[in-house]
Parts: C-alpha cells; structure tokens; sequence
C-alpha cells in the first residue's frame, strides 16, 4: 500500500512557510500528503507588522471521529506550529488513527534567533516536550533545543562536546532520533547533527549567511518527504540540507522577498534527488 502522512500545522495564507511549504513539498516527494489545519493566520507572526488568527482546536476531535468512522489512518504524522491547547488532540490522532509502525515527526516549531516567536508563551516548551517524548524523530533549531532543555540559547559557533551533549539531552526527553539544525563547528559551514541513542552522524553545507524565513518549515517538509521515501534518516537530513540551501540559492537574486525562500523553484532539485 502507499504510504500516506498526515501533517499538523498551521496555514499561513501568505508567506512560505508551515501548510504552505508541507503540503506542496512532500507531495511533490511523492508521498500523500493529508493535512489537519491548526489554525488560519492571514501571514505568519515573523516580520509582518501585525495577522489575523482564527485558531481551529475544536474542529480537531470532531475531525478525528469522522477519520474513526471511515477507517482513515496514517502511516506518518509530522507536527509543526501548535498551540499548546492542541497537544493533547494531537496525540489523541496519533494514539487513534495510526497504521502499524506509524512514525511520528516531530518538529517542536516555537521559535528562532534564540526567541519564542510571537504569540507563545514561556510555558510553552515543556507541554511541546509531550509531543517530543514518543516521537520517532525530532527536528529542533538551536533555539528550540535550548527552549526545550531549559538552558540558554547560544550562537554561532560551537563546540562538538556541546552538540553532543545538547543531542544526548533531547535525546532524554523521549524522542528515538535527534536531529538537531543550525549547527556549526567552523566560520562558514553550517549543518545538522543527528543522534539515535548510540551514535552521532553530521552533515555540513556551505554557510549561506543570510537570515529567510520558513526554512525550518522547508527543512523538515523535505526530510519527511525524502524519510518517506525510503531514505535513512541522515541521508534525508542531508538532502533536505542541499534543498533549503538551493531554496536560499533560488531567492538571492529577488532582494525584495524578504518573507520565505523561493522553494517552488527548488522542487525540481528536490525531485532529482529522490529518483
Ligand atoms: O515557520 C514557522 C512558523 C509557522 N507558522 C507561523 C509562524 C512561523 C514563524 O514565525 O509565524 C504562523
């Protein structure tokens, strides 16, 4: 059978990122893509001076029992910006319509730059730290890492004794697999580090230094879609690394689009990486 996944995220209606990014990427990996809105913002809360919000928990347990009603289930569920009040529905859908070994994606989406993004509030990370234990897989940024164990946010470059140490921390709040973004040991490579309990694999590419929005959002919808497609978890990491830098790649020359990265032209990159 085919796989299918289910993605959980907000639609942003304008600017490149969350539902908007998932939906369009991992279906063009191939992979059905169904989607569970958590909330209908006019643009995302990263630069724009002011959103609309119109928050969609209660729509989430009456979705769920129609799904029970017609047998719908989901061989991968992929998480992205949720409210706190959703955890809980969340992890009822999870529990409820999942097929055997349905794996759980997790990117604990709550903020950058070392800040909650707008509309969070501190005691934010330690309900997300529910979805993160039992997740298959996790996708934090450095911010998010440092939000989730409680510790301060530090940036730029740093040591390969911290990275580890800060992967066997997640690694502790429940999660089978870390994979960690935003991680540099030298000016001008930027990657990923991963950890499964036993061993740590990284990947690098060169450091565009540059600041998008959305390539978190563009990062994990990649690696999910390339998971999905048979790939093992640092090869996916790595191909959704090369993606959002080619999305970066594809944006540069338009110096005016200062709202997500141009991934729409990077498809094709991604599709040639697949196959
Ligand atoms: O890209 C993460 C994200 C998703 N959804 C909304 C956001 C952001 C980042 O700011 O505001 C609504």
């Amino acid at each position: 059978m085919d796989k299918r996944l289910l993605t959980i995220q907000d639609i942003s209606c304008v600017g490149q990122c969350s539902l908007t990014v998932a939906l369009p990427v991992i279906s063009a990996c191939g992979i059905e893509t169904a989607i569970l809105p958590s909330s209908v913002l006019s643009n995302h809360t990263a630069g724009f001076s002011a959103w609309t919000f119109r928050d969609l928990t209660d729509e989430m347990p009456n979705i769920l029992d129609r799904w029970k009603k017609e047998n719908v289930d989901f061989d991968a569920f992929y998480t992205g910006y949720v409210s706190k009040a959703q955890i809980p529905h969340i992890l009822d859908i999870m529990n409820q319509v999942a097929r055997p070994g349905a794996l759980r994606i997790v990117d604990p989406v709550m903020g950058d730059n070392g800040k909650l993004y707008a509309g969070f509030d501190d005691d934010f990370p330690m309900e997300m730290r529910k979805l993160v234990n039992g997740a298959d897989i996790i996708l934090p940024n450095m911010t998010e890492a440092a939000l989730l164990l409680g510790i301060p946010y530090l940036a730029g470059i740093y040591t390969q004794e911290y990275i580890e140490k800060v992967l066997k921390d997640l690694y502790a709040l429940g999660a089978k697999n870390v994979v960690l973004t935003g991680v540099s040991f030298e000016k001008g490579k930027l990657g990923v580090a991963c950890y499964d309990g036993s061993k740590f694999d990284y990947y690098f590419t060169e450091h565009l230094d540059v600041a998008m929005h959305g390539t978190g959002d563009v990062y994990s919808s990649s690696f999910a879609g390339a998971l999905m497609r048979g790939k093992s978890i640092i090869e996916a990491a790595s191909i959704a690394a090369d993606f959002v830098c080619e999305s970066i790649r594809q944006t540069l020359p338009d110096a005016d689009h200062w709202y997500g990265v141009k991934f729409e032209k990077a498809l094709p990159y991604l599709i040639n990486r697949l196959s």
